[in-house]
């Protein structure tokens, strides 16, 4: 698409050609702006406009902002910040604002706040949002007035346009990111849900609302406690063993500040932010953290009483154990390193924050004796812990017990001595264990059956981990060492038993808890195993059709609705009113277009609108546009008329919010008196204007819905409707057949379980890889870290997708 350039001020002049250029290569190479065009990308614009307000929130002039998800696909941000400036730039001779929003890299050149968060990882600029949206909408309130200007691709649509008086004053953005720019348009609550909760932390006492209009879901996030309350949540439900230790302090125009509190358990837990930027590979600030706090807790226990009790040096390993802390520096220029760019490299800031660290432990520890005692008898456990692990796998690296001759009695092992050739099945439950062992080939083919669950190993200690008799029996099968002690690793790949390591689970909850589990097992433990490619997921099928001598294994429930359609095609046509026929292929894509409605429909139930009301809206014989609402409209006025014969009494409402007035057309169900309420947003969304739209088609291409069934034998079946064509047709489909769902491995018998899931002649094995190792890192600790609520959270959320969340 080729963009004139818009004269919007009336000088056409040679700096509006620089801005289309500038504009014009964010579009082109948008990556090299955002990182990506995939999920991660379109988050990015997101961030990118929440960092401009969170900006000025730290500059002292916003308190509240707010992330709304639009159902048209939209976002928006709004703030009660001082607003964009909108009077005329001297040099570019248009509003500020213009340039702010045209201007790569234009936002900083305003004022004289020195640290933005802007900078780093995100700080490209709103600019660069506006050139990668369809469309982009800005608001201001300033100085008793109002404000706004609309754009597409970056370029402005109109002037500046003076919307009359306002109170307060603020910012609101409101973007459509491209499609022709981005590879998904789908905004995750969960990930924006995570992101906006952390800047709360990280920004003491700043209101983030955040409302997804999708699900009518809406959070508030408020901390006064600031990173104080972000340990302590971090910490909930784990026992803390002290009060938190939390300093502050700045010099050469750095803010550092960190919070720290041991709990009981295991797992060291420190976060580390360089302006409200997440460095998950650290960098400075957390050196001079770890430094600090080792020299701090070795010092006090020199000079006191405990010195002579344990004498040691506790290790840096040793002192952050249990250790949950949260790092939030804030500095101008800072430099991020690293594979990620997320490392700090800023020099001068390790020594700042190690003395202010190393400061604040010591008076800490001078006025609560108490807790130090709790530290440090906590950390000599752990070097003692460490001393134990490393010694026992010393003794049964010496006497042999996890090698070859001392193989646990559970594993029916393979007769292959070849690891290329052999194959290890890790199987859930005894039962299933004994199928496996019958059914399999025992020349390539090992056993190795699990009860129960296996140890979390996340919370697990080494030491303990290694007493437990499961997790003892795997590590010996596997033969390739045992994984990390004290950070170091010492497995050996060139010892494996096997290159194939199997996942053998039910395809139930727990089946998925077990996987999960063992996945986090390899992935911390033995993650070259991991890479090198050798786990694999057995996929046991979870139908088996049969009648007679007959019987077929079907492995989901897409391939059993594709079987069930194959079948029924063969006898059976679908005849329209106006004389149309489906047959075959036309079957086919009818039953998915049905299918695509319905899932349209259950999208638009996620957002509250009843069945009913949505497919009232499919049925309306045009695209209803969401500007039919803003004001009184012909368009508006038919519609609600209509709108009554389908059994609804519509209602427009305009409602204030803080920021801007809100449009909610109510429909009241005459019979029930049942009211949804819903934005008029609603209708620019693709769960609406695509499943109205493929409803039309069908329409269309049939004159009508009404159906007739018709098998080769017996007379026509009639079916009025789409869903009732479906129902029908798959009803017609199962008869003459038998079909079971397993529910567990353990309904198979040994000959059914090599057919379907063991033989490497047909069955399908799903390989592990890492495709993205931070991210399933990440997926694993929040389901199985320390922090139940999150977990308990997270699966809640992802009840609906289970097995997703796998892998
Ligand atoms: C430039 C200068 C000033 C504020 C802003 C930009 C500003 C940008 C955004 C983006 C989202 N919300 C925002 N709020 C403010 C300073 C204005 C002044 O000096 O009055």
């Amino acid at each position: 698409m080729t963009q004139e350039p818009t004269n919007t001020t009336g000088n056409y002049n040679a700096d509006s050609i620089t801005v289309l250029e500038g504009l014009a290569a964010v579009r082109k190479r948008p990556a090299m702006y955002i990182g990506s065009t995939d999920t991660r990308g379109l988050h990015h614009l997101v961030y990118e406009v929440v960092d401009n307000s969170i900006d000025e929130a730290m500059a002292g002039y916003c308190t509240k902002i707010t992330v709304r998800l639009h159902l048209d696909g939209s976002c928006s941000v709004a703030d009660n910040g001082r607003g964009i400036p909108v009077d005329i730039h001297p040099k570019e001779g248009v509003p500020a604002l213009q340039v702010v929003l045209t201007v790569l890299h234009a936002g900083g050149k305003f004022d004289n706040n020195s640290y933005k968060v802007s900078g780093g990882l995100h700080g490209v600029g709103v600019s660069c949002v506006n050139a990668l949206s369809q469309k982009l909408e800005v608001t201001v309130r300033r100085d008793g007035k109002k404000y706004s200007q609309k754009y597409a691709r970056g370029v402005p649509q109109e002037t500046l346009q003076e919307l009359g008086p306002a109170t307060g004053h603020g910012t609101t953005v409101r973007f459509y990111p491209d499609e022709e720019i981005f590879e998904t348009l789908e905004f995750s609550y969960e990930v924006l849900r995570k992101r906006l909760e952390e800047l709360a932390y990280l920004n003491k006492g700043l209101e983030i609302e955040f409302a997804d209009e999708r699900t009518n879901e809406t959070e508030l996030f408020r901390f006064d406690g600031g990173i104080e309350q972000f340990v302590k949540d971090l910490n909930a439900g784990e026992a803390s063993i002290h009060t938190l230790i939390y300093g502050y302090g700045e010099s050469q125009n750095i803010v550092a500040e960190f919070a720290l509190q041991y709990n009981a358990s295991y797992k060291e837990n420190t976060l580390t932010f360089a302006n409200n930027i997440r460095t998950k590979e650290g960098g400075t600030h957390l050196a001079g953290f770890k430094t600090a706090l080792t020299r701090a807790i070795n010092n006090y226990m020199k000079n006191s009483d405990l010195g002579k009790k344990y004498k040691m040096t506790l290790s840096g390993d040793d002192v952050r154990e249990g250790l949950t802390a949260v790092i939030s520096v804030k500095l101008p220029n800072p430099q991020f390193e690293g594979q990620t760019k997320t490392k700090l490299g800023n020099s001068e800031v390790a020594g700042l924050v190690g003395g202010i660290v190393y400061d604040k432990l010591c008076t800490f520890f001078e006025e609560n004796p108490k807790d130090i005692k709790l530290i440090i008898e906590k950390a000599v456990d752990a070097a003692r812990a460490r001393d134990a692990a490393r010694k026992a796998k010393d003794l049964v690296r010496r006497k042999g017990a996890l090698s070859d001759n001392a193989l646990p009695g559970k594993l029916a092992d393979c007769q292959s001595k070849d690891p290329a050739e052999s194959e290890l099945f890790i199987v859930e439950g005894d039962s299933a264990g004994g199928s496996a062992k019958q059914g399999r080939n025992p020349g390539t083919q090992a056993i190795l059956p699990l009860r129960g669950k296996i140890l979390n190993v996340e919370r697990t200690r080494f030491d303990k981990m290694l007493a437990n008799k499961e997790i003892k029996a795997l590590i010996t099968a596997l033969g390739a060492g045992v994984g990390l002690v004290g950070g170091e690793s010492d497995v050996d790949l060139t010892k494996l038993r096997y290159h194939k390591i199997v996942i053998m689970t039910d395809a139930d909850v727990d089946g998925a808890h077990i996987r999960t589990l063992l996945l986090t097992f390899f992935f911390r433990q033995y993650k070259e195993l991991v890479e090198n490619g050798y786990l694999y997921i057995a996929q046991p099928p979870l139908y088996r059709a049969h009648s007679g001598k007959f019987e077929k294994f079907i492995k989901d429930d897409p391939t059993l609705n594709k079987y069930l359609l194959e079948r029924v095609t063969k006898d059976t046509i679908i005849r329209a009113d106006n004389g149309f026929v489906f047959e075959n292929d036309g079957i086919r894509t009818l039953t998915a277009d049905i299918s695509f409605i319905r899932s349209c429909m259950r999208d638009a139930e996620m957002a509250d609108i009843p069945e009913g009301v949505f497919l009232s809206f499919l049925r309306y014989d045009r695209l209803i546009e969401p500007s039919w609402f803003a004001t009184e409209t012909a368009e508006a006025a038919a519609f609600t008329q209509w709108v009554e014969t389908q059994g609804f009494m519509l209602s427009v409402r305009f409602e204030e919010t803080e920021f801007e007035p809100l449009v909610r057309l109510v429909f009241e169900d005459k019979k029930s008196g049942h009211r949804t309420r819903m934005a008029p947003e609603f209708f620019g969304s693709r769960m609406y204007k695509r499943g109205w739209q493929t409803r039309a088609d069908i329409v269309n291409n049939c004159g009508g819905l009404d159906f007739a069934l018709e098998r080769k034998e017996g007379t026509p079946i009639p079916a009025k409707g789409l869903f009732e064509v479906e129902r029908l047709l798959f009803e017609e489909a199962r008869k003459g057949i038998n079909i079971q769902r397993y529910k567990g491995l353990g309904e198979m018998n040994p000959e059914q379980l090599w057919v379907t899931t063991m033989n490497p002649e047909n069955r399908v094995l799903l390989q592990v890889t890492i495709n993205d190792a931070e991210e399933a890192d990440d997926a694993f600790e929040e389901l199985m870290g320390d922090r139940v609520e999150a977990r308990r959270e997270f699966i809640e959320r992802n009840a609906l997708s289970v097995q997703d969340l796998d892998i």
